[in-house]
């Protein structure tokens, strides 16, 4: 597994802008080391080993040159070697795991159900849990509305856990697009939840914490 540290880019290895076999890259992933929408597609081009570029926005976050690759100025982005770009990180995964098939882990459980049960957690995540994270960490009009967006925070995971066959992985025999998707947020949750509002994902979801202990080794 990659290291949980290095997964989000924090551990200081990856803090500098990546550059990972930069002759004939085939596009290039653009990140910030804290984004675990970013993180999440690193993992994929990281466990493939494919020969993509990492690398933070030119000139910074909205600058033109990430505006012209990115229309909303967020990370991540990826280029593609037709020179077309794209954004939101389901769609970058889904592209890395569709167009590199051939190359393993695959990333996509053994049948169609599984398959879908694995996107169906990493929307899940990504529309209950993904879209309120700035609960954890943003300036908040008042506290009922940062309690509001824990509280979805919370409901997702719940119904994570619910799907959660922790198997160890979240979905069949195999690492899958649900894993990456959500272990890339379990840092937020991980470190903030029990620093700043005293609880912890794990608490009370025994499938996810079985699970975790398995994605952190
Ligand atoms: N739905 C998007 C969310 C991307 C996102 O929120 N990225 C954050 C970093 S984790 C960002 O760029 N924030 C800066 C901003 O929105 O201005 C995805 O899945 O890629």
């Amino acid at each position: 597994m990659i290291g949980f540290q290095n997964l989000i880019g924090i551990s200081g290895v990856r803090r500098k802008p990546a550059v990972m076999n930069s002759e004939d890259s085939c596009g290039t992933l653009t990140w910030l080391p804290v984004s675990n929408f970013s993180a999440r597609c690193r993992y994929i081009i990281l466990k493939k080993g494919l020969n993509i570029k990492i690398e933070e926005p030119i000139n910074g976050m909205k600058s033109p040159e990430h505006l012209a690759i990115s229309p909303l100025g967020q990370v991540p982005c990826f280029q593609m070697d037709n020179g077309d770009s794209m954004i939101e990180s389901m769609a970058i995964m889904d592209y890395l795991v569709d167009r590199y098939s051939d190359v393993p882990p695959r990333f996509l459980p053994a049948t169609p159900e599984l398959r879908a049960k694995a996107r169906m957690i990493c929307q899940v995540h990504d529309l209950h849990c993904g879209i309120n994270q700035g609960a954890m960490y943003r300036a908040m009009t008042s506290p009922e509305d940062r309690e509001a967006g824990l509280e979805k925070i919370r409901k997702g995971l719940d119904v994570i856990e619910l799907y959660c066959e922790a198997s160890p992985f979240m979905v069949g025999d195999d690492l899958s697009i649900a894993d990456v998707a959500v272990f890339a947020s379990s840092a937020f949750y991980v470190f903030m939840l029990p620093r700043f509002f005293g609880w912890d994902f794990r608490d009370g979801r025994p499938k996810l914490a079985k699970w975790f202990v398995y994605m952190r080794q």
